[in-house]
């Protein structure tokens, strides 16, 4: 492949690999195929989801509220989430058997308190960067592939985003697993169809 084309690595951390605390099934089965995409990318970006541990995101926050409930945060409605990759635990490490040590970058999100962060590109909200835009035209990208975890949440609205920022984009669903919250994935499917991500 060529050096316009990026390989986006999405979240492949422990908490969402079998035994974590979001638990994604399957999740650690994406690791094999990744690693055999990397070689063929000019730039590999990682993302990792990175909360603080009173995250506005966790349902233990929030007294009256249960994992997997809905919250209307400022910017929207927002899923609430057990605690995950809360900063500098073990749950927030990548996968051990993931290639990341041939990683150009590695993007942090999820961060910021009061706002959740599923897209590598921007936050919750929309509009707060994370520099990963940037950080792509520096180097002349024009093309992404995406993989990873969730499928129907951080790498949806990755690609959601890059189609909006004009990349071409393309979701490698084998190297992909999702959550499925109730039917979270079917309607991923479609609006990244409906964005012309290609989907493969
Ligand atoms: C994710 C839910 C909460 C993901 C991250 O990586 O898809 N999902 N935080
Ligand atoms: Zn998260």
């Amino acid at each position: 492949m060529s050096n316009s084309s990026a390989l986006l690595i999405i979240d492949v951390q422990n908490d969402f690999c079998e035994g974590g605390a979001l638990e994604v099934p399957g999740g650690s089965q994406v690791v094999a195929p990744i690693n055999a995409m990397i070689a063929d990318y000019g730039t590999v970006v990682l993302s990792q989801d990175w909360h603080p541990s009173d995250h506005s995101s966790f349902a233990s926050n929030h007294s009256d509220k249960d994992p997997f409930d809905i919250m209307q945060a400022s910017y929207g409605p927002q899923v609430l989430w057990p605690d995950h990759c809360v900063q500098a635990t073990d749950g927030a490490n990548f996968h051990r058997d993931l290639d990341a040590s041939k990683a150009h970058m590695i993007v942090r999100k999820g961060f910021r308190r009061e706002i959740d962060s599923y897209s590598a590109f921007f936050e919750n909200d929309q509009t707060t960067p994370t520099g990963l835009e940037g950080y792509l035209r520096s180097r002349n990208v024009t093309d992404v592939a995406i993989v990873g975890l969730a499928l129907d949440f951080c790498v949806q609205f990755t690609a959601l985003d890059a189609r909006r920022l004009g990349f071409e984009t393309t979701v490698f669903a084998v190297a992909c697993r999702a959550i499925d919250l109730d039917g979270s994935l079917e309607q991923a499917m479609h609006a990244m169809r409906n964005a012309n991500v290609v989907l493969k």
